[in-house]
């Protein structure tokens, strides 16, 4: 145990900010590999995700929150909750907002109450990140930076980009100034504390948001029946289930002939052979569980 007994900057930040900001992409970055998964449709992200960046003189424990929204159902519910939550624990607080997107004034006036109403009571400091400046006109960040560090207190103001990794460097020594000196609270080789088994749902679970439209995201959830690696073989067999509200959704994610399963079956068979670092034989199945959302027991058999 002699990772506990050293020295070093070390600390808990939460990333939090509205769905579709970029916090799962800023997470993978500062990683430098992917544990937390990213799509382009809001609410991808269900679950708090772990990711340990250790550097020789630091570790710093990101946690991956799901985005931050008015939630009505269960679920919805349960994903806020657990990003508020990690507010109260952490050292240092990113909240991040995605820049790009031209909103109209009334819009941006409601954006920052909402901040405001969830940053009240947070003990941490809060960096507000200004994500996607790739896409931003150069001339619109100076007057940009200028009103939102009126909003609230924030530590700092950052531009950055979570895809290109444009600011990640500054953002990293702002960071290290706010956590304390520690022990590393996980090995160094340990990226995150989630299981494979965990990996494995949510990567099924991206390609679903990926390559279905509409409402079939929101609606489904995976779950792994079995996963068995064969150390001759060197090679792991993996069944798992894509659980979905309704019966009509079925068809749409098996598609003609089966097309569409096959394609997210392919697709989420290559990310997690490059995962185990090994060959993966993957199962897909389909199954409905009416409103799958609302139950509270199968909420927390998804670990909610
Ligand atoms: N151009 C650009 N796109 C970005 C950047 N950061 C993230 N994206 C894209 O924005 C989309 C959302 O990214 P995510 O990382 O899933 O966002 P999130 O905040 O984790 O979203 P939720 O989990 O739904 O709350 C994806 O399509 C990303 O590729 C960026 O800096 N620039
Ligand atoms: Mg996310």
């Amino acid at each position: 145990m002699d990772f506990l007994k050293e020295s070093v900057r070390s600390g808990m930040v939460a990333i939090v900010g509205p769905p579709n900001a970029g916090k799962s992409t800023l997470m993978n970055h500062l990683l430098g590999q992917k544990i937390s998964i990213v799509s382009h449709k809001p609410q991808t992200t269900r679950n708090r995700i772990l990711g340990i960046v250790n550097g020789d003189d630091y570790q710093i424990v990101l946690l991956d929150t799901p985005g931050l929204h008015k939630a009505r159902q269960p679920l919805n519910r349960e994903m806020v909750r657990i990003a508020m939550e990690s507010l109260s624990e952490v050292d240092a607080v990113l909240y991040m907002i995605d820049v790009s997107l031209p909103l109209p004034e009334k819009q941006k006036k409601k954006e920052g109450q909402e901040m405001l109403e969830q940053m009240n009571g947070v003990q941490a400091p809060v960096i507000l990140l200004l994500n996607k400046v790739d896409l931003l006109e150069k001339e619109k960040l100076l007057p940009m930076m200028k009103r939102y560090s009126e909003l609230y207190p924030f530590h700092g103001v950052l531009p950055v980009s979570a895809l290109t990794g444009e600011g990640a460097d500054h953002l990293l020594q702002e960071l290290l100034g706010l956590l304390p000196m520690g022990p590393r609270y996980f090995p160094e080789d340990m990226p995150t504390d989630v299981s494979e088994r965990f990996l494995v749902t949510e990567i099924v679970r991206e390609k679903v948001f990926l390559l279905t439209g509409q409402e079939i995201p929101y609606s489904c959830a995976v779950t792994v029946e079995s996963f068995q690696e064969d150390t001759i073989k060197q090679m792991t067999t993996i069944h798992a289930t894509i659980v979905l509200e309704r019966g009509s959704q079925k068809g749409i994610v098996i598609g003609k002939g089966g097309s569409k399963l096959k394609s997210i079956g392919m697709a989420a068979r290559k990310d997690i052979e490059k995962m185990l670092g090994q060959k993966v034989l993957l199962k897909l199945w389909v199954k409905v569980k009416k409103n799958w959302s609302k139950d509270e027991r199968f909420l927390k058999e998804l670990g909610f």
